[in-house]
């Protein structure tokens, strides 16, 4: 009611000025969000193209690589990313921050962890884990014809960056990498392994559906550190980066093109507010790979269920 007030206010008070746009001094362009190729983001992006739409801003969706889009927002061709992970794509993005290009607009309650994860059956079988020495001790159990005599270790699809293969060789594991195509070959890999009871260990993420439907645990590689992943020195293996797990405990941000405050000044406001927690993000993934609806159904579906949470945001938007 007090939105539909205020859009009529500014809709009269642009009418009077010769403006066109009903978000008053915002550009009537659309914000250009990106949709990548893991399933809380595609949902999530929905939500928040939704949640602008509903402040009066069109929305733009563009299929990107996860990492390329760090460049694309300096470039002006993408406007918005709203799961940025430490894990996966902190390196890509405090660079773009450090630069300028990109503003570190917001965090989310959510805390992140992404790394190598195994069903909790793989236990009986190689005794020690999560140990990551203790994996790597039965790492020919995980062999498959491709890697043998190493063991597998199923990582993401490339654009998640993850440097696998860096830390098997930084820490010296008889393992190799093969990376997934998708998520969904990720999670069909895990569903036949564990039909079958057979050794897999792979890569995960949480928040996820994955802890709702499956048991089971992170690897537990050496402590993730400042200066591991650019400083030889730093770790167990002095000659080398990448000696170190994925942080635990990761922040999950909002980066947004420089000039988006400027552009869209009360668009950038609701974003600045916008804030999932693990369990949103965990249930936006679950609305697909679980409940198997389309992402845009689940971003409704999520917006009904929440509708306090985020007209609160929009609600508080620049004050
Ligand atoms: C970026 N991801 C959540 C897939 O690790």
């Amino acid at each position: 009611m007090g939105e539909f007030k205020r859009a009529i206010g500014v809709a009269a008070l642009g009418a009077v000025l010769g403006l066109s746009s009903t978000a008053w001094a915002d550009s009537s362009d659309p914000i250009k969000i990106p949709i990548h190729n893991w399933s809380s983001q595609i949902v999530g992006a929905e939500i928040v193209g939704k949640i602008l739409n509903d402040a009066g801003y069109e929305v733009e969706y563009v299929p990107a690589d996860s990492q390329v889009v760090y460049t694309s927002m300096c470039e002006g061709d993408i406007d918005l990313v709203h799961e940025v992970w430490q894990g996966a794509f902190g390196v890509a993005f405090e660079a773009v921050v450090d630069e300028g290009c990109v503003v570190d607009a917001a965090t989310h309650d959510a805390k992140t962890r992404e790394e190598w994860w195994y069903p909790a059956y793989v236990e009986e079988i190689c005794p020690g884990l999560p140990d990551w020495e203790a994996l790597n001790a039965c790492a020919a159990q995980f062999a498959t014809p491709e890697t043998a005599p190493n063991g597998r270790f199923l990582g993401g699809p490339v654009d998640w960056l993850k440097h696998d293969q860096e830390r098997v060789d930084a820490l010296g594991m008889d393992f190799q990498v093969v990376n997934a195509g998708s998520a969904a070959a990720l999670w069909a890999e895990l569903d036949s392994a564990s039909a079958r009871g057979e050794p897999i260990v792979l890569f995960n993420w949480t928040p996820n559906f994955i802890e709702a439907v499956y048991d089971g645990k992170f690897v537990e590689f050496p402590e993730y550190g400042e200066g591991c992943l650019d400083d030889p020195s730093w770790g167990m293996n002095p000659d080398s980066t990448y000696d170190c797990g994925n942080p635990k405990g990761g922040y999950l941000k909002i980066g947004v093109w420089e000039g988006m405050q400027e552009k869209w000044p009360g668009a950038y406001a609701v974003i600045e507010q916008i804030n999932f927690s693990n369990l949103d993000i965990a249930v936006m993934s679950k609305l697909v790979d679980v409940d198997g609806m389309e992402p845009s159904e689940a971003a409704d579906k999520w917006l009904a269920d929440n509708e306090d949470k985020w007209k609160a945001w929009s609600a508080s938007a620049g004050s």
